[in-house]
This record gives C-alpha cells, sequence and structure tokens, in this order.
C-alpha cells in the first residue's frame, strides 16, 4: 500500500479520508485545516479535525455533517435558558472532547500531540494531523465587513458575499516536524474536494508547505486535487459562490486553475467530462470518474480509483 498524505478540510476531506482508510489503513496521514478553529465558553473547538475524526473512528453524524452521532442537547439549551449565545451547536457528547482538549492546551501540550493521542484513544488507524501548532484564524471580508470564520459560515449562514479572504497569524506560522515528515515520507499527496480557498487555501498558506509539496514533486511524488464543485454547484457549502465573488470560475476548471501549478493530476465527476480538454490543457493528467461519495461502498471504491490514478502520475519536475 502506498503512503498517502491528504490535505482535508470537512466534510469533504473527511469523506474521501474515510474511504483512503479501508483502502491503506495505517499508511493514511490526513493534515486538516485549522483555519475554521474558534474559543466559545471558553473551550478550543477544532471543526475540521474533529470532522475528520470523528468520521474516521465511524461516530460521526452524516446526516448534520458535523459533530457526533446520538448527541443530546442539554448543556446547549441551559446556556440558552441563560442567555448565552447558542448559535455554534456543541453537543453534550462533543463537549467532552472540548473539554479534555481544552485542558490539554492549557497545560502546555502541542496541538499535534493532542490530536495524535484522540486519534489513538478513538482507535483510529490512520494519522489525523494539523497543519500547524501555531493559531491561523481565517477571516472573510463580506458586504457586512470582516468576519471571523465561523461567525459567517454557521451565525450569518454563508449569506453575505465574501470579497476578500486573510488567514490572521499564517504569515508567521510555520508548519510541523511532523507534518514536513509525512510529506517528506509520502508515495502520493492528495487535495481533497474540499473549498480550496478556505479549507485548502490556510493550509497552503503555513510556512514550509508549499516548499515541502514543491521538494516532493521533485522527489517523484505525484500530487493530485480533487474538484470539490461538480456542475458548477459545491458539494458542500459556500465554495461555487466564493469562488465567483472573487472573481473566479465556480467550476471544476476554476478549481483546477487555482491548483495548477502545484499538481501534477486533477479528478473531476463525469458531469463535468466537457471540462477534460481545458484542464488538459493546463499540463494536468485528468481523471473522469463518479466523484460523488454517498455511503462507504462509493468512498471507498472512489478512493481506490484516486490511489490508482495518483500512482500511475509521473511528476513533471516543476
Ligand atoms: N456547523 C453548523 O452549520 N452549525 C453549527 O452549529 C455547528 C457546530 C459545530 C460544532 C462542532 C464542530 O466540530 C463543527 C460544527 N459545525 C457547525 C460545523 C463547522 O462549522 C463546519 O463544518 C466547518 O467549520 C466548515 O468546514
Amino acid at each position: 500500500m502506498p503512503r498517502v498524505v491528504e490535505l482535508a478540510g470537512g466534510v469533504g476531506g473527511a469523506k474521501l479520508a474515510d474511504g483512503l482508510l479501508a483502502e491503506l489503513g495505517a499508511e493514511l496521514t490526513v493534515v486538516v485545516n485549522s483555519g475554521d478553529d474558534l474559543v466559545l465558553h471558553g473551550l478550543t473547538i477544532w471543526p475540521d479535525h474533529d470532522t475528520v475524526a470523528y468520521t474516521l473512528a465511524g461516530l460521526d453524524d452524516s446526516e448534520r455533517g458535523w459533530g457526533l452521532a446520538n448527541e443530546t442537547w442539554t448543556v446547549m439549551d441551559r446556556l440558552g435558558d441563560l442567555g448565552d449565545e447558542t448559535w455554534f451547536r456543541l453537543g453534550d457528547r462533543d463537549l467532552a472532547t472540548h473539554l479534555w482538549r481544552s485542558d490539554r492546551l492549557r497545560e502546555g501540550a502541542r496541538a499535534t500531540a493532542i490530536a495524535r493521542d484522540l486519534a489513538d484513544r478513538m482507535g483510529i488507524a490512520a494519522t489525523i494531523l494539523p497543519m500547524t501548532d501555531d493559531e491561523v484564524r481565517t477571516e472573510v471580508r463580506t458586504d457586512d465587513g470582516w468576519l471571523e470564520f465561523q461567525e459567517y459560515f454557521v451565525h450569518r449562514h454563508q449569506v453575505p458575499a465574501v470579497h476578500e479572504v486573510r488567514f490572521r497569524g499564517a504569515a508567521q506560522a510555520v508548519t510541523t516536524p511532523e507534518v514536513l515528515g509525512a510529506f517528506g515520507e509520502a508515495e502520493l499527496i492528495v487535495i481533497a474536494p474540499s473549498n480550496p480557498i478556505v479549507s485548502v487555501g490556510p493550509i497552503l498558506a503555513v510556512g514550509g508547505v508549499r516548499e515541502a509539496l514543491g521538494a516532493a514533486r521533485r522527489r517523484g511524488v505525484p500530487i493530485l486535487a480533487v474538484s470539490g464543485i461538480v456542475g458548477g454547484r459545491a458539494l458542500k457549502g459556500p465554495a461555487d459562490r466564493m469562488l465567483t465573488s472573487l472573481g473566479h470560475e465556480a467550476s471544476a476548471l476554476g478549481v483546477a486553475r487555482l491548483y495548477a501549478d502545484l499538481i501534477d493530476g486533477f479528478v473531476l465527476d463525469d458531469l463535468d467530462a466537457g471540462l477534460r480538454p481545458p484542464i488538459e490543457a493546463l499540463g494536468l493528467a485528468t481523471l473522469v470518474t463518479d466523484t460523488i461519495m454517498t455511503h462507504d461502498a462509493s468512498r471507498a471504491r472512489f478512493a481506490g480509483e484516486v490511489v490508482a490514478f495518483g500512482c500511475s502520475l509521473r511528476p513533471v519536475h516543476p
């Protein structure tokens, strides 16, 4: 089995990771976006990390797309009774994760060490690594002004148009020895069908990541990306509208253009087969297939195709 590193945001990243886990087991490392992280009620919350971790542990609520299955909401309801903010819903079981993690952070543990410990305790065979141990916060400039990511995403339901994106702290942040080690040992690197601007963008903005990806390609390690835009629509979330308002094309071609200098291959949905020629004209090899991962079987089938395609690629050394 090849050693594969996936760069992932939330739901799309988690579904692909789930398929890759079935295929690769411990050979899989997932580098997750931490730009969506926030502090609420004095607790540190890592939404994209937890979506990936809960999914790989088989504990996720697949219907809702975030949090744990069989959740109850007693604490949230009581917080509401006390007049606290409850727009970001933290289930009772999920709260245990945030309490446990926040204690560890207060004791001075590194984010990476906490993530590894949590994955071990949940019995996850793959490695899940935060993109950095440093604080990076995604912020978007909208018609309502600059907003923190979750304020835009959850509180304002992604309604205001996004005109600019920044990753506060990214210029000073550096990636970790563990992420660099994973890239160094990788035989294939896969960018998930996550939002290229606010899910993958923060990972690429962290010091050392782009350099490590370039070094991996020069060693002959292929990098491929999967489109999260199908038929001009985002599979989940506001990526399509965000691409348009930021001046990009809301299509698989638009996504391919954003990654073109970084990757060797691109995976797009059957529905977008007509975009194959312009994507290949960017110098990318393509795989056109059914990219919709609804259930376990389709995740595993798709992940198998992605790995086979990736391993067939020969990077053109940039
Ligand atoms: N998303 C929502 O739309 N509403 C919520 O109340 C919410 C709570 C939440 C709690 C914990 C967690 O790990 C994720 C949560 N999410 C919620 C999802 C999260 O906002 C998004 O998945 C990502 O940040 C976008 O990738």
